[in-house]
């Protein structure tokens, strides 16, 4: 009997969502509302990658953003699809806030592919885009509460040969709504309120923190529905497999160094770690989460930041990471306190298994 209740009673991650809203009183629902735009962005990215080859989506849209790098066409699509459901989130998204210019819909189709910064509830705030240096505020009186960072389509390398791709994103709360400025996303990780990722893979899995443990939804495709399959997600405390681009081992820093060669060769007892790496942050990120181990995307000579975002790639995994018992580091410091200064910044990153993590901090501590 159990069996079949089981069945029939669908955890969809709306219905999760507004159960735990409802144990806060003041909750008037306006997060279930943006999650649930997040939600129809991911679910329509994931039926554009898995259309991709056939719609022949995939190829170079021929624009280059801000930062020099090429646009793929899929990544146009899901920054429009991301951008036109948070818009269309707010309840009283109204024809004057798309007359305000900077939501000219045409004009966001151009923004690119990797971050948007936008406030709900009467609509939006502030609007940041790779494609953008600058970030673009909105008129006081439609100013909203809540502050999203996102990269639209993650893993750009792997879009034209069918690997995993995915979709991150974080959820800042407005600190004075009455005086917006850019420091309201330059605010250091641990101020998220939510943050998740969705893995367009063999089954596409959303994987959400609001800040009490972490969740996992999988799409049903014949429902159209995210439903719980990894109730309260923990990282095993310790972890057997390493992942890294390995390519860039030429230009590391000795605590990277040191860690690797330990991964490999280790000298107490311990069997060799197995390396596995996607290249997409979502699926090492994933992999990691379930199965234990380590993502490090650490600096080197040639990029002494590392190559990760900040606020939409380190940010949102280092939340999840720590909210299911593991840790993230920046090799400096605990990734969520660091305080980002610019809205594109880079960090070295350290994330997984609480104990392999500890080494890490201990190689990086021994050398100061
Ligand atoms: P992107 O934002 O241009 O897609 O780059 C981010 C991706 C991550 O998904 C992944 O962890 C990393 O780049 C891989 O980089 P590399 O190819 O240098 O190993
Ligand atoms: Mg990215």
């Amino acid at each position: 009997h159990e069996a079949e209740a089981h069945r029939t009673d669908l955890m969809t991650i709306t219905r999760y969502v507004l159960n735990e809203q409802s144990r806060h009183q003041e909750s008037r629902g306006d997060f279930t509302i943006l999650l649930s735009h997040i939600v129809l962005g991911c679910k329509f990215v994931c039926s554009a990658v898995n259309k991709a080859g056939l719609a022949k989506l995939i190829g170079l849209a021929g624009e280059t953003n801000v930062q020099g790098e090429e646009q793929k066409k899929l990544d146009v699509l899901s920054n429009e699809v991301f951008v036109k459901a948070l818009i269309s989130s707010g309840r009283t998204v109204s024809l004057k806030a798309i007359l305000l210019g900077f939501v000219d819909p045409v004009l966001l189709i151009q923004l690119g592919r990797h971050v948007l910064i936008w406030i709900q509830s009467t609509s939006q705030c502030i609007l940041v885009s790779e494609e953008d240096e600058e970030a673009t505020f909105v008129d006081p009186s439609l100013r909203g509460k809540y502050c999203v960072v996102f990269d639209p389509l993650d893993g750009s390398s792997n879009i034209d040969c069918g690997v995993s791709i995915g979709t991150i994103f974080g959820v800042y709360m407005v600190k004075d709504k009455d005086n917006v400025t850019l420091d309201e996303v330059l605010q250091p990780g641990k101020n998220m309120l939510a943050a998740g990722y969705c893995m367009y893979g063999s089954s596409c899995t959303l994987v959400l923190s609001t800040g009490s443990g972490v969740n996992g939804f999988t799409l049903d495709p014949s429902l159209g529905e995210f439903i719980l399959t990894h109730p309260d997600i923990k990282i095993p405390k310790k972890g057997k497999i390493y992942s890294v681009n390995e390519g860039n081992a030429k230009n590391w820093d000795g605590p990277t160094t040191k860690y690797v060669e330990k991964c490999k060769f280790p000298k107490d007892g311990d069997s060799p770690k197995s390396l596995r790496y996607i290249g997409s942050m979502v699926a090492d990120v994933h992999r990691t989460l379930l199965y234990g181990g380590i993502f490090l995307y650490p600096a080197d000579k040639k990029s002494p930041n590392g190559k990760l975002r900040v606020l939409y790639e380190v940010f949102p995994m280092s939340f999840l990471m720590e909210q299911a018992g593991g840790q993230a580091f920046t090799g400096k410091q605990r990734a969520l306190d660091l305080v980002p200064t610019k809205i594109h910044q880079r960090s070295p990153i350290f994330l997984g298994s609480y104990d392999e993590v500890e080494e890490i901090k201990a190689l990086y501590a021994a050398e100061e």
